[in-house]
């Protein structure tokens, strides 16, 4: 049964592909499973209807027959789980694998997310400007410490894997901060991560439902 994914009609990262339907979609394009899109508002996913998928009001959803799962950490094991090309078959590199999707949302993506508050929440606030320096080292620690154990490796097990999806996607998020450009190593997997085929694609239908969502001219 082809799953039905949410997104954002109109993505408020402009189609930048930081959004975390793109982090599903590209899952769902790395196995080749075809996926149909919901596009919603950002008041419909605060509704009794999105709220009975996703209690917290956001997206991702994924919804296959029925079967109805949200964060985007869950979501993406389901799809590895389900279809070749994510996880290996060896008991041990799956494992593995999934201890990195883990590490991405738990131990990278908090500081990430940080920064955005602090931006975009906080940026009012008398200490604001204070904070920022904390945030920003909170975050380069974090890369710091990836860095040094991706050193000149490709993924950061051995094959690519869900855990190199998540983590790319999560990484990507701090790309516009110029912190990830501090180190040229992850700089250069996060690179490599957007250049496989299907990250292309993901990337391109996320930015098609932003465009279409604009009235023209509102994108550029
Ligand atoms: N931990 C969740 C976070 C989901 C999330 O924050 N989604 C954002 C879009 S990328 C959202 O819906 N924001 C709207 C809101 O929180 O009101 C996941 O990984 O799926």
């Amino acid at each position: 049964m082809t799953p039905t994914i949410t997104a954002f009609e109109r993505s408020p990262d402009r189609g930048m592909g930081l959004s975390r339907d793109v982090r599903v979609r590209w899952a769902l394009e790395e196995t080749g499973q075809p996926y149909d899109v919901r596009l919603v508002s950002f008041a419909a996913i605060k509704q009794r209807t999105h709220l009975a998928v996703n209690p917290f009001g956001q997206i991702p959803t994924y919804e296959e027959g029925d079967l109805a799962l949200f964060e985007s950490g869950s979501i993406l094991l389901h799809i590895a789980e389900q279809h070749p090309g994510l996880l290996s078959a060896d008991p041990h590199a799956r494992a593995r694998a999934i201890t990195w999707m883990f590490a991405a949302v738990g131990t990278v993506e908090p500081p990430i997310l940080d920064l955005q508050t602090a931006k975009f929440i906080e940026s009012d606030k008398s200490w604001a400007d204070e904070r920022m320096p904390l945030v920003k080292d909170r975050i380069r620690d974090r890369l710091r410490q990836l860095s040094s154990h991706l050193g000149d490796a490709e993924w950061l097990d051995g094959a690519f894997s869900a855990g190199d999806l998540m983590m790319v996607h999560v990484l990507l998020r701090s790309r516009p901060s110029g912190l990830l450009d501090e180190f040229p190593n992850l700089s250069a997997y996060v690179a490599r991560g957007e250049a496989r085929p299907a990250y292309k694609r993901a990337f391109a239908a996320q930015r098609a439902a932003f465009t279409d969502a604009q009235p023209p001219g509102a994108a550029n």
